[in-house]
């Protein structure tokens, strides 16, 4: 069976990385047989450093892109076949959109925003023995700023990246319209996409200004609430 290595449940989330999220729900949305793997090795054990990762009987497959052409040429992942061409390279450029730019937004709202951040390090951080807790915490917020400044959001004010995530929303919203999902009446793998990278502001328990702001967009709302109660009826509470 493939075991799909992630952070674990937080913040009324599958998983706080919208990555994970999205494998755990096209997986769940094709019917393919998997178990979770969440402790905090996990991120150590990752070839690349980053989750998710999945060990499919013994073979390692890093990074949400080549997991889903793996599950695609191996176990029969089909989730996309009913989309024209077009649709399909539109929903592949789009999903990147979500995340190299957008979920940058997502990680400012939660490791840098400095009345966040003690959520952050009380979940992950504060349940290791002392002192190491303290030494790994920072370690991570360092690191993750390193990160975000490289990206270049990081070079942005905090009016900047508001803006930044509007327009995001703003243009997912435009497209959805009244639409179940995306591209129409079915699932696809951008809509587990998109439902992975708004959900970590529409139904994050996580209290940030970008989550706030993010719940104005009432049809993306709906659109997570609805996927959130057909797949994760026992670890998203849909209020
Ligand atoms: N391109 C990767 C991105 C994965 C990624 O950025 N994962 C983050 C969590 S959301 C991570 O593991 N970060 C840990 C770190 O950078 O130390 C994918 O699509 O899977």
């Amino acid at each position: 069976m493939i075991k799909l290595h992630g952070f674990g449940p937080a913040f009324n989330l599958i998983d706080p990385s919208p990555f994970v999220t999205k494998i755990d729900l096209i997986m769940l949305a094709q019917g393919i047989d998997f178990e979770r793997v969440n402790d905090m090795s996990s991120l150590q054990k990752a070839p690349k450093n980053k989750l998710p990762f999945i060990d499919d009987n013994g073979t390692i497959i890093c990074d949400s892109v080549f997991i889903i052409d793996h599950l695609i040429a191996k176990h029969g992942l089909s989730l996309d076949d009913w989309m024209s061409a077009e649709q399909a390279a539109t929903a592949q450029l789009l999903g990147k959109s979500l995340d190299e730019n957008l979920y940058w937004a997502l990680v400012y709202s939660r490791w840098i925003k400095d009345d966040v951040w003690p959520q952050i390090k009380a979940q992950f951080f504060d349940p290791l023995p002392f002192p190491i807790n303290k030494i790994i915490a920072r370690h991570a917020r360092n690191s993750t700023k390193k990160q975000f400044m490289g990206h270049g959001m990081g070079k942005h004010s905090n009016e900047e990246i508001i803006q930044i995530a509007h327009k995001s929303w703003r243009s997912l919203s435009t497209l959805l319209g009244d639409k179940p999902y995306f591209f129409g009446d079915r699932l696809c793998t951008f809509d587990a996409t998109a439902f992975a990278m708004l959900s970590g502001f529409t139904l994050s328990s996580l209290d940030t200004e970008l989550g706030t702001q993010a719940q104005t967009y009432r049809n993306l709302v709906r659109f997570t609430k609805r996927i959130a109660t057909a797949y994760y009826p026992e670890h998203v509470q849909v209020s």
